[in-house]
Formats: structure tokens, sequence, C-alpha cells
């Protein structure tokens, strides 16, 4: 984790936003259209209706888009009040901390965590703006998956807004609630309503309206590389040369452990990157290469490991995986695994409670990743082995996915750091530790290949790609 906070006591009882029904419409500026109402489900108790969202309709987006203006005020006015609105993410803590376990049935340590990452980014890109004089009058649209339904939706707008752009943002389909509450504490902190609008919609409607109206000038977009490669044709058909597009998609993700590795130090760290949000983060591990020889001592420890974890309600502090965020991504992943199953390929599996849309952690073999043909996104961890010779063949299966997200090393052999570092392709790289942090400001993330245009979020190189460059040069004239 990026920030390993403390967990705190959350009473039930004394928290109402855990009972709570949330009805929500767009924010547009203009006149709403009446549309479809939709019930938004706590994935680990579908029982428990968080909320009910209007969608935006074609009409609405249309009325959005013709109110959308820039950001005006200047550059210290922005950065003001960007930082007012994470002193309103914090104070606001209680209602955000239960919409977003509720909506994406996250446990206590994760959405700690967010929490944290989309204040960070509210400061980082307002303190940002400032230090790189940053400067735009453009308009973005910005839309957001379900996974970091607050830190990746905040993060998108705050860049955008930091730089003066207006936006028009769209929520994922699953977790639209905490979308409108953190858009609420938006305009409250002074960002005018016809420069940030959001959309709550599906991606082919109202993803796509946004996508292809050549009033915008860019687009940042996180989620599936399928839906990446929509847009960017979308861009091409009908906006100006010059859009931007932003696209953090996803990765299959590589982990290498060596024969001279701490056994513990790996094997726990598998454990996180593999299973931590149920295994859906675009930077989880998805593939463990174990050196032969110590393979049967090592998945050994692994999977005792994997015993130790708890599965069930995200409420309860000892909950180490929670759901998946719906019926169709349990399905998926469940179909997935019954297949190896069969095949007989499942080297070790939990067993998970009854209720809701769980999966419980499962380890899978494979002979070499070039056998996975995508991301399952959930608690699935692939596993086999290589021979030290073989290292270079492990490097070039890995780079031949084509994706370049994260990866994983743990040795104790520095030169094979050095050679390994050098030739891999992926964004962030991990050493000897997790592999799933980020740090706003000091570990920026995103990756290369089909995981993404870059650059990459929380870091220096963000901003710039939400404004305009303009070279300016002055030749004196000579005075009359
Ligand atoms: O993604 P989509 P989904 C991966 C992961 C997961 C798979 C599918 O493998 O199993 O993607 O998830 C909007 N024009 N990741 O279906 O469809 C959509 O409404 C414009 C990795 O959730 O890409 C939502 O707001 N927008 C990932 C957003 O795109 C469109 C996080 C993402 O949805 C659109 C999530 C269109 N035509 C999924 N179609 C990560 N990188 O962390 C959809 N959308």
């Amino acid at each position: 984790l990026a920030h390993k906070p403390e967990l705190v006591a959350i009473d039930k009882a004394r928290n109402p936003h855990l009972s709570a029904t949330f009805v929500s419409k767009p924010l547009i500026s203009g006149v709403l259209e009446k549309s479809k109402l939709l019930p938004v489900l706590n994935p680990s108790d579908p029982t428990d209706t968080v909320g009910t969202v209007q969608q935006a309709t074609a009409a609405d987006v249309a009325t959005a888009l013709s109110a959308a203006t820039p950001w005006k005020a200047d550059a210290s006015e922005r950065a003001e009040i960007l930082c007012r609105v994470a002193d309103l993410y914090e104070e606001n803590f209680g209602k955000l901390f239960a919409l977003l376990s509720r909506e994406a049935g996250k446990i206590q340590l994760d959405v700690v965590g967010e929490l944290r990452e989309a204040v960070d980014f509210l400061r980082f890109y307002a303190a940002e703006s400032l230090k790189q004089n940053a400067s735009s009058a453009g308009l973005f649209t910005c839309i957001s998956p379900w996974n970091f339904p607050l830190a990746i939706f905040t993060g998108q707008i705050s860049a955008a807004l930091a730089a003066g752009n207006g936006v028009l943002a769209k929520p994922a389909e699953q977790t639209p609630l905490i979308a409108v509450a953190a858009v609420a504490l938006f305009h409250e902190a002074g960002v005018p309503r016809k420069v940030l609008q959001l959309l709550p919609g599906d991606g082919p409607t109202v993803g796509a309206a946004l996508t292809s109206d050549p009033r915008i000038s860019g687009v940042a977009f996180t989620g599936s590389t399928e839906t990446a490669q929509i847009i960017r044709r979308a861009m091409a058909a009908n906006m100006e040369p010059s859009a931007t597009l932003i696209a953090e998609t996803g990765g299959l993700n590589a982990m290498i452990v060596d024969s001279t590795a701490l056994p513990e130090q790996a094997v726990q760290s598998i454990v996180e990157s593999a299973f931590q949000s149920a295994g859906q983060r675009c930077s989880a591990l998805r593939c463990l290469y174990v050196q032969e020889d110590i393979a049967p001592h090592f998945t050994k420890m692994l999977f005792g490991a994997m015993d130790e974890l708890a599965i069930g309600n995200p409420w309860e502090h000892a909950t180490d995986v929670g759901p998946v965020i719906d019926a169709e991504a349990k399905a998926d992943i469940d179909a997935y695994v019954s297949k190896a199953r069969a095949e007989g390929r499942v080297m070790k599996e939990l067993k998970s409670p009854v209720e809701g849309f769980f999966v419980a952690p499962v380890a899978i073999h494979v002979n070499s990743i070039a056998e996975m043909e995508r991301e399952i996104f959930g608690p699935v961890l692939h596993i086999t082995t290589f021979k030290s010779h073989e290292i270079d063949d492990v490097v070039a299966a890995i780079n031949a996915t084509g994706y370049g997200l994260t990866f994983g090393l743990h040795t104790r052999i520095d030169d094979r750091v050095q050679h390994i570092v050098e030739r891999l392709h992926a964004g962030n790289i991990y050493v000897n530790r997790n592999q799933i942090g980020a740090v706003v400001g000091s570990q920026p993330f995103g990756g290369e290949g089909l995981s993404g245009t870059g650059p990459k979020a929380g870091g220096p190189h963000y901003l710039p790609r939400f404004c305009k460059s303009k070279t300016k040069e002055v030749t004196e004239a000579p005075t009359t």
C-alpha cells in the first residue's frame, strides 16, 4: 500500500451514511431530461440498495456541452479552491468512507488509502500548477473506472481543473454515488457549475458522446485497453488532431522470485500484490515466476499464507479480501476458474462465503505468461517456474505480452536486478517489496504499451498534458 494507514475504528451505528439511501442526479448546468433511475447495489450485500442514480441522456450531454466553459479564474485562485476541496474531503471523511465501502465493497484499509490518495492528488496538482505556471483554455472529458472510484476520479478532474480546463466527468456505471458526493464538494469549494459537470451514465451513450465531440480538447481515461482503443478511434474520427488522449489501462503483471530471495518477504509481497483489493487493481500481480529449485518449498509457504486470508464483510476489521464489484465480474472470474479446475490446473483455492459477489483467492498453474490471454480482474494468481539459465527467456515472454504496467522482482543478486530492470518493459518496477504501491508526488504511476499512453499520474509530467503549450517569442519593436 502507498500509505499504510492505521485502521480506524468505525462504529456502524454512529455513521448515518451506512444505512442512508442516496438519490442522485447528473450535476449539469441546465435543465435535465427525465430519464431512467438505476439502483446502486452494495457488492458485499446485494440486498442493500445504496441509492438510485438518474442516468444522463444524450440530450443532457448536449446541454452540458453547450454550457461548458474553461475555468477562467487565475492560477492562484484555482489552486486555492482545489486545496479547499481537499479540506472538504477530509471534513466529510465519514460520508465518503461509508460510500466507498458500500458502493465499491472496499475493505477499511483500502478505503482509508484511497481517501488519502484523493486528497494528495488535489493538493499535489494545485501545487504543481503554480510551480509549472500551467495554463489551458480547453474542455476535458474525464472517464473513470469503479476500482478507485474516488482517487482516480479526483486525480483526473483535479489535474484538468488545475490547468484551467472545464471538465465533463463520467463516473463508472457501478460507482456513481461517490462521484456525485465528490463533485458536490468541488462546487461547495467554489468550482463553478459550468466548469465542472458530472454525467452519470453508460459508456456507449454518455461516454461515447463525450469522447466524440469536436468541442472537447482532451480525454483522460482509465479503464480497459479495449475501451481506450474505442475512444482513440472516436477521437481520431471527430476531433482535432491536436486533441489529447491520456489513457491508463490494464496489465498482465509478472513477478520473478529467484532462489536467493528472502522467502518471507517474497511471500508477503505476493499475497498483498495478488489479493489486496480482491485483485481489482490494474497494478495487481497476475503471474508469478518461481525458480524451480525452491518452488516446492516456496509454494507451500505461499499457500500457507493464503490460508490466513480472511474473506468476508468489508466492515470487519479482520477482513483481508472483500467482494468483487458486481455479479457480472463474479460470473466472469468464476467461469475462468472453473475451466482451470476442469483442466486440473488449480493449485490452491480458498472457500468463499455464500452471500454477495465474493470470489475466493485462487492459484492456477500455467506453463508461461504467454498462455494468459487476458487480464482476469480478480483474486486469481497464476504460477509457473523457471530455471536459472532461462531468465532472459522469462523477461522476453513478459515483454511479449505487450502490456507494461508493473513488474516485481525478488532477488539478492545485485547484477540480476540491473540486468532485468534494463530489459523489462514496465512503467513501475518493484524490487524486494510489494508490487502495488503508488505515492502521489514521489512514486508516480503509469504504464507503457497496451497499459497506457503515459504520462504517470501523480508525477510532474502529468499536468503538462492537460495544458496547451505556447511558444512565446518577442522581438522588441524599435521605438519611434
Ligand atoms: O471497463 P470499461 P469495465 C479492466 C479490467 C476489467 C475490464 C472491464 O480487466 O475486467 O477492464 O471493466 C466507460 N466510450 N479494467 O467494463 O468498460 C465506462 O462507462 C467512452 C482495468 O469496467 O473500460 C467506465 O466509466 N467510455 C482498470 C469506463 O469507461 C466508455 C479499471 C471504464 O469501463 C465506453 C477498470 C465508450 N465506448 C477496468 N465504454 C484499470 N486500469 O485499473 C465504456 N466506457
